[in-house]
């Protein structure tokens, strides 16, 4: 085993305790097919550019990886051992299956789209907590989506400003109030205050609407020991959540405060901002789909799954891939959209979450898509309705409602002036 062509192996069956990636590779125009696709298996596992020693080394093969099935417009799939990996390191694993491979000569381009982790691997990884069983448990609420808004402006408001619109939408009939990815602890609006008022007021609101009220907060820090202080402190406060941004701040974080999630009694809630940088680009990067996988490996008990007809760009296909990918215990395999086969042994689903540029008028095309398994988020689609936060709050409650009961928007409205202040103002917008 020497050069890069060495790593292809299309007679090669993988075995069951396998993993396998699916990889889209672009081949530079002075480059080979083989050779292009036998760069991303060496250099994402043993190899380098060079014929060391080492690689002779029989102990060392064992541990290599090979591409074992080529298809059309440039799609692969690459085998690894798994004894390659050790086991419960999302960070080690990454930085194989989707390191330096993405970054050389010998490829133009190169997706990485899904991955089928190993039983091995699977078992090594706690999984959410709570699931989706868990936090319709907490709630309350059986069948219907649960409601969340962030508050707009994202940042900039005072402590009482923000914690005054959480008791708005809460008393409006929604069920979370939600930080946003870059609120965390600033002179505006501190940690610690910012808790201790929206929970009090959180406490207000449950006590008038009878209904269970909750609150994502933002533990995203600058050190993993400074996020677990402050995960800490809501759960002392009589928090439900913690809300991390899982890519900005690190795989292994995110792992850290599952762990002491559990201690605390926590579900935690995973914004995926700075994903865009790397999934947008379908022939380029890591797809959302596998940043789904990893977080639902990782344990958070929320996802943003992304929209079809919201303010950023995901494709229908994907959004459904994603959903079904981190709700469901067994995934079949899909040749169309090169997504593998999975089985998720006891890993407890991801509630999916729908966000990103809704608004009343779109609810009833999220539900038609995704159905009642989910979570709805609006933000901008709430704070600016023309009313008010209150208003939007309404708006978004009975837009949910009327679709539930068969109604149509238009028909809804005539009972609900805060729907119909809505669609008149945005009717079916999709905002751009
Ligand atoms: C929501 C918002 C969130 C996005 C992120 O506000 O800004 O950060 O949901 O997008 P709004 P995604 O509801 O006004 O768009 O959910 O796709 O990750
Ligand atoms: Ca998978």
């Amino acid at each position: 085993m020497a050069g890069y062509e060495d790593f292809v192996d299309l007679s090669y069956k993988p075995a069951k305790s396998d993993m396998i990636v699916s990889f889209r590779v672009g081949v530079p125009g002075w480059e080979t097919k083989k050779r292009a696709w036998g760069a991303v298996a060496s250099e994402s596992s043993i190899g380098t550019w060079a014929k060391v020693v080492g690689l002779k080394y029989e102990h060392v093969k064992k541990v290599a990886a090979k591409v074992f099935w080529a298809g059309k417009d440039g799609w692969i799939k690459i085998a690894y051992p798994v004894d390659h990996f050790e086991y419960g390191n999302m960070a080690q694993i990454l930085a194989s299956i989707a390191g330096n491979d993405f970054g050389m000569k010998a490829v133009s381009s190169l997706r990485l789209q899904d991955v089928k982790w190993p039983a091995k691997i699977v078992k090594a990884f706690p999984g959410p907590q709570f699931g989706i069983k868990g936090i319709r448990k907490i709630f309350g609420v059986k069948k219907r989506p649960l409601m969340l808004s962030v508050p707009k402006p994202k940042v900039g408001m005072t402590t009482k400003e923000h914690a005054q619109i959480g008791y708005d939408i809460w008393t409006g009939g929604l069920d979370l109030l939600k930080d946003d990815e870059n609120l965390s602890n600033q002179k505006f609006n501190p940690f610690e205050k910012r808790v201790k008022l929206s929970l009090k007021l959180r406490d207000k609101a449950e006590k008038e609407t009878g209904e269970k009220k909750s609150y994502l907060i933002n533990v995203t820090a600058p050190t993993t020991d400074e996020m677990l202080r402050r995960a800490k402190f809501v759960a002392r406060e009589g928090g439900e959540y913690a809300m991390i941004d899982v890519i900005t701040s690190g795989w292994t974080s995110v792992r850290t405060l599952r762990e002491h999630c559990a201690d605390l009694g926590l579900a935690i809630h995973a914004h995926r901002a700075f994903h865009g940088a790397f999934d947008r680009n379908p022939k380029h990067g890591f797809s959302n789909l596998a940043v789904g996988e990893v977080v639902r490996l990782l344990g958070v008990d929320q996802y943003h799954i992304g929209t079809h007809i919201g303010k950023m760009v995901s494709p229908k296909h994907e959004v459904l891939d994603v959903q079904e990918h981190i709700t469901q215990q067994k995934v079949r395999e899909n040749p169309v959209e090169h997504c593998l086969a999975e089985d998720w042994l006891d890993t407890k689903p991801v509630f999916p979450v729908a966000s990103g540029g809704l608004q009343p008028g779109l609810i009833p095309q999220i539900i038609d898509l995704l159905g009642t398994e989910i979570m709805l988020q609006l933000g901008g689609g709430v704070h600016g309705h023309p009313k008010g936060s209150h208003a939007g709050a309404i708006a978004m409650r009975a837009a949910l409602e009327a679709k539930l009961e068969g109604k149509s928007l238009e028909e809804a409205s005539a009972s609900c002036k805060a729907l119909q202040q809505a669609m008149d103002y945005w009717g079916y917008t999709r905002p751009r």
